[in-house]
């Protein structure tokens, strides 16, 4: 038997490894042998984008569903377009890896000028570019240093849950390297430092231990830094309020009893920000506290009452405990913190009715409350609700999840049309879920042509396009012309990209009636997506987008700081 393998194929073997049954490609001659290579192994699927932002996208959203991804696309033209997509997926947390085809290595300092690229004979750029959104950026230049480079990328990806970057020239990507040896380390967790964890650990619990009313946050690393249950057991040992940050919705169970909220300061869920701004220490695990998170800087947390738990360290109050990992800190913690369920009472004693809101006449003009309390009729616990930047997002979070249902925002990175792509892959990574997306008519603009790569692959996904005809969270920030958008007709989009061979859905609803007659057509269809049009005014949106709208804008609008 040989002792080699095709670079390619030893690739392709890696990524099988690390569970990955599909990847994303866009073909280009810098990678086509490569991507004959990776044809050959059958349980890997290659899956289509339409274009390279889409396709980094797609391995984002699959990476949500599977834990990693992996996307294929050809030099520079292609790469250049992937690294928006793949620098979200960092900011999100995600470990996508890119693999990009390059120049034949005999141009490589043969000062020989190459098309997709700048017309200079400098072929280092891409790989410096993706070292700034990457944590592990590689170019393989000989067959010899192939094995090495590609499991240095694909075990920095796995253990930073950050994206990585392989660069494989063509010329190289059918040339013989050794073949992969087994590697249990691309999967091992890291282990904090002994003594670290355990004054880390001692400090939390004191804290924990002096107040009187003591909360947990949960946030959005919790996730990929694989706390989520060790979470659970704290809140559970500690019996306080649970709150989560919006980018961490399902994180914690909506259905659980300790639950509190959606903590996003003064446009928090009913009740949750009295208790978590009252509260005297806030265990906040694995947050992104940003300018969108804070609403504007107006919700900072103190830092004295602070214990935060970051994917490699813990901060209590002022001191920092480092080479702690979350899991390990928050099960460790688990075993050792005081009961004192204070917080859980106090929301409980004031805790707001929150009715649902009543059904429309059937033929009244569409209004966005009736077309959320329908959407959330659908939602159950083997739902998975995507979740577009815009209203959307605050749409989104006021929809009560059961247990089990999944929930995924792209609350860092946000950028407009990430949802469908997004989806496309999060359904492929997830074939037994419903996928329920909402998206707004500015955002679908970006990337709405991914729909058709749903209807190739006859995935029964239900979008909701939410026609408010233009940008309302930018109407909400700041107001212009250049927040008004061209109208389609979204809903006769789905015949175009079915062509002669798709089985799409397009529906358009101006009333209630409309709306409940699209979906019942969208539940029974499962040989492709359905896109449901919601037609709505263009200043119905939620109260909670104008007063989080206001205060982001306050916070843009601030004038530059004197210096001295
Ligand atoms: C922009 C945003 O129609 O949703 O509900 O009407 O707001 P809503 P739409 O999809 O409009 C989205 C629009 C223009 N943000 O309101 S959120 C700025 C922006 C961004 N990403 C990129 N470009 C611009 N977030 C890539
Ligand atoms: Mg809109």
């Amino acid at each position: 038997m040989s002792d080699t393998v095709t670079i390619g194929s030893y690739l392709a073997t890696r990524l099988e490894q690390i569970g990955l049954r599909h990847h994303f490609a866009v073909a280009g001659d810098y990678n086509l042998v490569l991507l004959d290579q990776l044809l050959l192994h059958k349980n890997l699927q290659q899956v289509y984008c339409c274009n390279e932002l889409n396709c980094s996208f797609a391995a984002e959203g699959y990476a949500r569903a599977n834990g990693t991804a992996a996307c294929v696309v050809t030099y520079s033209v292609g790469a250049l377009s992937a690294f928006d997509g793949l620098a979200g997926a960092y900011a999100e947390n995600l470990p996508v890896i890119l693999i990009s085809g390059s120049p034949n290595t005999n141009d490589l300092g043969a000062n020989r000028l190459l098309h997709h690229t700048l017309g200079t004979a400098n072929y280092h750029y891409q790989r410096e570019m993706a070292r700034h959104i990457t944590c592990e950026a590689v170019a393989i230049t000989h067959p010899e240093e192939a094995p090495s480079l590609i499991d240095k990328a694909i075990r920095a990806a796995l253990r930073e849950k950050k994206p990585a970057y392989i660069e494989i020239p063509c010329n190289l990507a059918g040339a013989a390297c050794a073949k992969p040896g087994p590697l249990t380390s691309l999967f091992e967790p890291r282990k904090s430092d002994r003594a670290s964890l355990a004054a880390a650990v001692d400090a939390a619990a004191r804290l924990l231990e002096k107040a009187v009313r003591p909360v947990l946050l949960a946030g959005t690393k919790l996730r990929s830094h694989g706390g989520i249950s060790a979470f659970r057991a704290l809140a559970e040992a500690v019996g306080c309020g649970v709150a989560v940050m919006p980018n961490a919705k399902s994180f914690f169970p909506e259905e659980h009893a300790q639950f509190i909220g959606i903590y996003l300061g003064s446009v928090s869920s009913p009740g949750c920000s009295e208790v978590v701004e009252s509260a005297d220490a806030i265990l906040a695990a694995g947050p992104l506290f940003n300018d969108y998170t804070t609403v504007g800087w107006t919700a900072q947390l103190a830092e004295d009452k602070l214990i935060q738990a970051e994917p490699d360290r813990v901060r209590v109050g002022g001191a920092v405990f480092n080479y702690v990992y979350l899991a390990e800190f928050l099960d460790a913690l688990a075993r050792v913190a005081k009961r004192n369920p204070a917080t859980l009472l106090e929301f409980r004693r004031s805790k707001a009715a929150v009715g649902c809101s009543s059904i429309a006449a059937a033929e009244a003009p569409l209004t966005r409350a009736e077309m959320c309390r329908q959407i959330q009729a659908i939602i159950d616990p083997n739902t998975t609700l995507l979740v577009e930047t815009g209203d959307s997002w605050f749409n989104g979070l006021n929809m009560a999840l059961a247990d089990g249902t999944g929930f995924e925002i792209q609350m860092q990175w946000g950028h407009i049309g990430w949802s469908v792509p997004a989806t496309f892959g999060y359904v492929l990574g997830a074939p037994d879920r419903r996928i329920v997306l909402m998206v707004g008519d500015g955002s679908f603009q970006l990337t709405g042509q991914e729909v058709c790569q749903m209807i190739r692959l006859k995935l029964p996904v239900i979008i909701f396009l939410i026609n408010n005809h233009g940008y309302a969270i930018e109407v909400e920030i700041h107001d212009g012309p250049y927040n008004n958008v061209k109208n389609w007709d979204y809903a006769s989009l789905i015949n175009v990209f079915n062509a002669s061979d798709g089985e799409g859905r397009g529906f358009r609803a101006v009333n209630g009636k409309e709306l409940d007659a699209a979906i019942a057509q969208g539940l029974a269809h499962s040989a492709g997506p359905t896109l449901i049009e919601c037609i709505i005014d263009r200043d119905d949106c939620t109260k909670e987008l104008m007063a989080w709208g206001a205060k982001v804008a306050a916070a843009n609008a601030r004038p530059p700081a004197r210096i001295g």
